[in-house]
Formats: C-alpha cells, sequence, structure tokens
C-alpha cells in the first residue's frame, strides 16, 4: 500500500488503518516476509483498528543485517552531529503530539486528556534531553606509568535490540533509543504485539530524517519476533522493558551469547504516610501514583498504600471520594479521566485479582467511579477503580502485581514495623514517603530498598533522574548520561609507550 503522509493526521482510525501491516526496516515500510498480520484493537469497543505485521525470525535477520550496515557510517559520525539529527526528530514529533496522542488513546484506550496526549508531549523531551550529551561521550587518561600514555575511548556497541511493553510505549521506547542512537548504535525495536502502530508512526518520522537502517521497527509476538532479535548473532545488547517472567528469558539468552542486558520489570511500589502527613498532599500522591487514569497500568503504581492509624478513615473516605469523581468512559472525549484496560488477557487477570481479594477474609473493597453507560462501551475493558482497605501485607493482592486499578490500603501503628512491611516485597522500583518530620525523612528514605524513593512528591520518570529498580523490579538504570555510557558504549583502553 502507499505510505502515510507526514502531515500530522488528527483521526485516529484512518493513521491506524494507514499504518497497519508493516514493518520499517532500512527507510522502508515493508510487509512481514511471511507477509502474516495481527489484529489491533481498540480496548473501549472491541473493534478492529487496523493490523500490525507478524514478524519472525526472517523479518528480525532483514532488520538486524540492515541495522548493522548503516552502524559503520553512523557509528564515525560525530557524535554531536547525531545529536543535532535527534534534536531534529524531537523537533519534529512535537509537531506530531496531538496526532500522536489519539492514535495512542485509539490502540491503547489511555484516556487522551490524561494519559495519551501528556505520553506523546513527554516523548520529544527524552530526544532533546539525549541530543545534547554527544560531547560527554568521552573517556579518561590513566597516569598508571610515566613511560606511557593510556587514554579510554567510548565505542558504540553496534546493533542494539530494543524490546518495548504497551503501557507507555512511547516514552519507555524513547528512553532506550535516543541513548542508543546518541552512543553511535543503530537499534532494532520489538514492540509490543497490543500497541504496534504508534511506535510505528514514530518511526516513520524520525525516519524521514535519520539515515535509513539506525532506527528499525518490527511488530509480532514475544516468542516468534522478541526472542530472535535477543538471540540474533550481530545484536549486541538488548534493552527490555515488561514482566518479570519474560525478562528472566530475555537474561537467560543473552547470557548463552554473554551480551549485556538491561530489565525494567515491574513493582508493587508502597507508599508510606505518616501521622503528621500533610493528607491533601498524600491523597494527591495517591491518585497520581497509582496512575488510576490509566487504570493502574504503571511499574511505579502506588499498589500498596501504607496509613497511619490515626488518619486512616480520614484518607480511606477522602481517596473514596476523590477517585469516585473520575470520570470513566470515551479514551478520545476530553471529560474522560480514565480510560480502559489493554486487552481481554489483562483484563482477566485484573478481574481475577479483584474476584480473588473479595474472597479474602477481613479485606473490604471499595469500587469507585461507574461504569460507562454509552451503548457502544458495553464489550469494552473498563474496570472500576478498587481501593481494598483493610488489607495485610501478605494477601495475594499485596504481594503480586496486578497491574490494573487495584490498590491495597493497609493500616500501620510502629513506623519500625512499617518500613519493614514496605520492604517486605519481591520488587525494588519505586517507594514515597509522606512526613513533615525531618528526621523520619532522612531516616525512612535510607531503609526503602527501592530505585526512586520520593518524600512529599510523586513525579513520574524523567530523562536526567535515574530510574530502574533493585531485585525483581530489574538491572541497570536508564534516562541518565551514566546510564547511556555504561549501557550502550564499550570501554576500550589504549596505552601507547612513550619510549
Ligand atoms: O508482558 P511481557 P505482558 C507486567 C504486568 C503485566 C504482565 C504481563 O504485570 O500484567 O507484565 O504483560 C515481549 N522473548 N508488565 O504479557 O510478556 C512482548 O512481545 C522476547 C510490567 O505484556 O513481558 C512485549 O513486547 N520478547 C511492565 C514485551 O516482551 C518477548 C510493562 C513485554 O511483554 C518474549 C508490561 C520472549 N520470549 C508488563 N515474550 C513494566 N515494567 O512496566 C514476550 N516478549
Amino acid at each position: 500500500g502507499q505510505e502515510p503522509s507526514l502531515e500530522p493526521n488528527l483521526d485516529p482510525y484512518a493513521l491506524a488503518k494507514a499504518l497497519s501491516g508493516r514493518h520499517l526496516i532500512g527507510g522502508k515500510l515493508v510487509q512481514a516476509a511471511s507477509g502474516k498480520t495481527f489484529e489491533v484493537i481498540y480496548p473501549a469497543t472491541g473493534e478492529i483498528i487496523g493490523f500490525g505485521a507478524a514478524g519472525d525470525a526472517e523479518d528480525v535477520n532483514r532488520a538486524v543485517e540492515d541495522a548493522a550496515a548503516a552502524q559503520k557510517a553512523w557509528g564515525k559520525m560525530r557524535a554531536r552531529d547525531r545529536g543535532k539529527l535527534l534534536y531534529k526528530c524531537a523537533e519534529a514529533l512535537e509537531e506530531h503530539v496531538e496526532e500522536l496522542g489519539r492514535l495512542i488513546a485509539l490502540e491503547t484506550g489511555k484516556a487522551l486528556r490524561t494519559e495519551s496526549r501528556v505520553e506523546a508531549s513527554i516523548l520529544a523531551d527524552a530526544f532533546h534531553f539525549h541530543a545534547g550529551l554527544g560531547s560527554e561521550l568521552k573517556g579518561e587518561t590513566v597516569p598508571h606509568h610515566p613511560d606511557m600514555l593510556t587514554i579510554t575511548v567510548r565505542e558504540p556497541i553496534g546493533v542494539v535490540g530494543a524490546i518495548i511493553p504497551w503501557n507507555v510505549p512511547l516514552l519507555l521506547m524513547a528512553l532506550k533509543i535516543a541513548p542508543a542512537m546518541l552512543a553511535g548504535n543503530a537499534v532494532v525495536v520489538k514492540s509490543a504485539e497490543e500497541a504496534p502502530l504508534t511506535v510505528l508512526r514514530v518511526c516513520q518520522i524520525m525516519n524521514s530524517i535519520l539515515p535509513p537502517g539506525i532506527f528499525n521497527m518490527l511488530s509480532g509476538f514475544g516468542p516468534e519476533c522478541g526472542a530472535p532479535l535477543v538471540e540474533h548473532k550481530k545484536v549486541g545488547k538488548v534493552t527490555f522493558t515488561g514482566s518479570v517472567e519474560t525478562g528472566k528469558i530475555v537474561y537467560r539468552t543473552a547470557a548463552d551469547k554473554l551480551i549485556p542486558v538491561t530489565l525494567e520489570l515491574g513493582g508493587k511500589s508502597p507508599m508510606i504516610i505518616m501521622a503528621d502527613a500533610n493528607i491533601d498532599k498524600a491523597l494527591n500522591g495517591a491518585v497520581v501514583g497509582m496512575r488510576f487514569t490509566r487504570q493502574g497500568q504503571s511499574c511505579t503504581a502506588a499498589s500498596r498504600i501504607f496509613v497511619h492509624d490515626s488518619l486512616y478513615d480520614t484518607f480511606v473516605e477522602k481517596l473514596r471520594a476523590q477517585v469516585d469523581a473520575m470520570v470513566m468512559g470515551d479514551p478520545l472525549d476530553e471529560k474522560t479521566d480514565i480510560g480502559t484496560i489493554i486487552s481481554p488477557e489483562q483484563f482477566k487477570k485484573v478481574t481475577g485479582y479483584i474476584e480473588h481479594g473479595k474472597s479474602e477474609a477481613g479485606a473490604k473493597p471499595i469500587e469507585c467511579s461507574a461504569m460507562p453507560t454509552d451503548e457502544k462501551f458495553k464489550d469494552g475493558l473498563f474496570v472500576r477503580p478498587v481501593l481494598f482497605t483493610e488489607m495485610t501485607n501478605d494477601s495475594r493482592l499485596s504481594r503480586e502485581e496486578i497491574f490494573g486499578p487495584v490498590t491495597c490500603i493497609i493500616r500501620w501503628t510502629d513506623l519500625d514495623e512499617v518500613v519493614a512491611a514496605a520492604n517486605d516485597t519481591e520488587y525494588g522500583l519505586a517507594a514515597t514517603l509522606w512526613t513533615n518530620d525531618l528526621h523520619a525523612a532522612l531516616n525512612v528514605t535510607e531503609k526503602l530498598e527501592a530505585g526512586f524513593v520520593q518524600v512529599n512528591q510523586n513525579l513520574v520518570v524523567q530523562p536526567g533522574l535515574s530510574y530502574g529498580g533493585v531485585k525483581n523490579s530489574g538491572l541497570g538504570k536508564e534516562a541518565t548520561l551514566e546510564a547511556m555510557l555504561e549501557h550502550f558504549t564499550h570501554k576500550k583502553t589504549v596505552i601507547f609507550n612513550k619510549t
């Protein structure tokens, strides 16, 4: 078919159709080698909005070979010139914010105003940040012997494979590929099967600026398309965001090739609210932190809220009122706060947890907000947010990542005990503490086992702030200069004997 125009297209249905059934390899939109496709669904209605190209090992091979060939010249360019191109990409993406926001809303069911447009608008920021780091790709001089000049140089790895999820595909992709490309690598991205089209559009826009072959995009399923990408002999580094289970598979495959990996996995992030906390700020932190607007489909979701006994009842009542006031419905409507769950599989997983939670002894679930009433959305993947109150930290709901609009609210009285409970989880991604007690803030943050700890605020991940978890939440950090150097370059030592 014809290539979709690069002009911003505000009709997401038309754009989804126009992008359908293609990968982007070597600068061109191409069909899968097998000719196979898979359906892309609008989760709010269940209608088919387009098709993804079903990639397999043959497509992976084409993309990696093209990337490897293109990387040779790219890696030799002045780093700051690569940065200039990335800067131009960022500018072009900024012109497409509204278009990308609408398309991502259609593909994922995330509400346009609260989530999808926001994601599209912070995408460019990740490219802007990394575009300026070119002159920081520098090495050291090592004074180990008077007769020698010893230096280290930073060299690109070659081809980087990036595997991304569906929850925040644009931003999570940008945080991987922007540093990889700036450092002189070519990338092959494997999009998530639930959301292949918006990332393809981003790739198309960027390919109008970058040399062909530097940024390639494959769509397809994990075992058929993701696994061969990790296995390919010319892929020298894999960066992955997704589930713990798949992350471990990726890590094992990479171990066989002895290549480095970065893994951003799940979370069960605690929020500790102390007796002296500003309750309104903490409430806002809970609503934002739990990402109710994204149906809780966030790796940093504040899915365990530990509230001091003295504030507990007030907090629960106020939180219920705030979440009740949120409008769940048409993702493309500006009035909507909360959209849908991504897929029937995730819907089943989330509703299964809710049913299980209702059967747990002592748990008091409070269902908030309301289902959309429009007939059009009768098959939509909407789930009412649930506050599970009077929970303990050892229930299944408190231990496993639900990735849905479900949070466990746990009562506490002893600070040491609550910190121990907050850490009593297999995960360690994010944590927040709400207090005006400086001593507690200094001591509790030191004890919290998490990669991203905040006091009296709840910012989302931002370029320049080191991001990544400990324990089962992952391996390696993203989003900083240090992360770019560590994960996307090799350090070579060169010794000159002066005698
Ligand atoms: O994840 P997968 P799914 C968690 C969340 C969610 C659960 C399952 O709890 O409910 O994971 O989601 C690709 N080799 N998170 O099934 O399978 C796959 O095609 C190589 C948390 O979506 O990990 C997709 O592109 N790749 C998370 C990507 O891996 C493979 C975000 C993620 O899919 C593969 C998403 C294989 N063998 C889910 N199998 C976060 N950290 O934010 C699958 N993939």
